[in-house]
């Protein structure tokens, strides 16, 4: 297909840092015009709430928190018509907006929350701690005082590269209650890649086959530490995928026209031309799957990516509980 000789074409001849450039320009041309103000994340009242001052959403469409003293949390909506699919990207709460972040899955009706990154990566915190643990020592529920939630978490799994939980969001003053899914995917380091599509494609699939990334339920908040590397590449993937499968056909399909467009909505979507390259590599596995074209056809690109994939079902590494204090202590993690 053509996306496969593209990507063989700027992997022989090195062309993804200027592939990737390209884009950051595009998508810098589009950021000077007026409609990508981002004037609610710079007010003085709502800058503490970003947890890096280069990554703030757009005016036009970020997530407009409906109760509560502010309407602002560092999160936005991409629409991706074609595809007819709605997400949140989210930046890693802050122990001081993690409240304000279960607001917005409430009044979202989000019935899933897809987390990329870990707690702790590279020995510092990239996200808060803000669902509860659930050990011996820890705690099974979390209070948020500040909107009246209680977080509470029913099940936890670990599957291959991603813990699956059941938590529960109880607006105490009303007392009603709603499931919400969590997934965390814990192989894929910032400004990196996951080990292999195959892992990543596992994975995408396992949260598709739940429904909440369907049209019919709230949109399902998606997140890393920033919420802009890793979210933006898993749901550039997604939507690719999704109208891979529409066409029944690779012919046609501009992978960085469609990243431009989600670019619009929030700002430095996929941060790495690894990254990009991991997209268009996501795409290719992934549609040869959707329209079951046979192994024997791989093209010599995705020869070069069978010896990944004859490593990928190593077994997986030890669940890592994450490290969290009980609810109680939560004032003692460093802002
Ligand atoms: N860890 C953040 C950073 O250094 O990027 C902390 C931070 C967040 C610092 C916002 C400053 C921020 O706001 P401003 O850019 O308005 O100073
Ligand atoms: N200014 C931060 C930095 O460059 O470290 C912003 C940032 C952090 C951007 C993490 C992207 C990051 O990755 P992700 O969006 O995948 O969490
Ligand atoms: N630095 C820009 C600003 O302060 O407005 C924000 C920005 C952040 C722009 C990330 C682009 C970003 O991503 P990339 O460099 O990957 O396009």
């Amino acid at each position: 297909s053509q996306i496969e000789r593209e990507f063989d074409e700027y992997d022989q001849n090195n062309l993804w840092p200027i592939v990737y450039q390209k884009i950051k320009n595009d998508a810098y041309s589009q950021m000077l015009s007026e409609e990508f103000s981002t004037k609610e994340a710079r007010k003085p009242e709502n800058r503490s709430k970003n947890r890096y001052r280069d990554v703030s959403p757009y005016d036009h469409s970020r997530v407009v928190l409906e109760s509560g003293d502010s309407d602002y949390i560092n999160a936005s909506i991409i629409e991706v018509p074609e595809a007819k699919r709605r997400y949140i990207l989210s930046q890693g709460p802050l122990e001081h907006t993690a409240g304000h972040f279960w607001q917005m899955v409430w009044e979202q009706n989000a019935r899933a929350i897809i987390m990329l990154n870990k707690v702790i990566e590279k020995g510092s915190i990239k996200c808060y701690q803000y669902w509860p643990v659930g050990s011996e020592q820890n705690e099974y529920e979390m209070v948020f005082e500040d909107i009246k939630f209680k977080v509470s978490l029913l099940d936890e799994e670990f599957k291959n590269n991603y813990f699956l939980r059941k938590l529960e969001l109880e607006q105490l003053e009303t007392g009603s209650k709603r499931e919400v899914l969590h997934y965390q995917y814990v192989s894929w380091p910032d400004f990196g890649v996951p080990p292999s599509p195959i892992t990543f494609l596992n994975f995408l699939m396992a949260v598709r086959q739940e429904g909440v990334l369907e049209k019919d339920v709230g949109q399902a908040v998606i997140h890393c530490s920033a919420g802009i590397g890793r979210s933006g590449t898993f749901c550039l993937v997604d939507s690719c995928l999704i109208m891979i499968e529409k066409n029944q056909s690779m012919e046609g399909l501009d992978i960085t026209a469609v990243l431009l467009s989600m670019r619009s909505f929030r700002m430095g979507l996929i941060q790495t031309h690894d990254q990009l390259r991991f997209s268009y590599l996501a795409v290719i596995e992934g549609g040869r799957r959707l329209l079951q074209i046979p192994d024997k056809d791989v093209s010599s690109v995705m020869d070069a990516y069978l010896e990944v994939k004859g490593k990928e079902d190593k077994p997986p590494p030890p669940p890592q509980r994450t490290s969290s204090l009980p609810p109680n202590r939560r004032e003692q993690v460093p802002p």
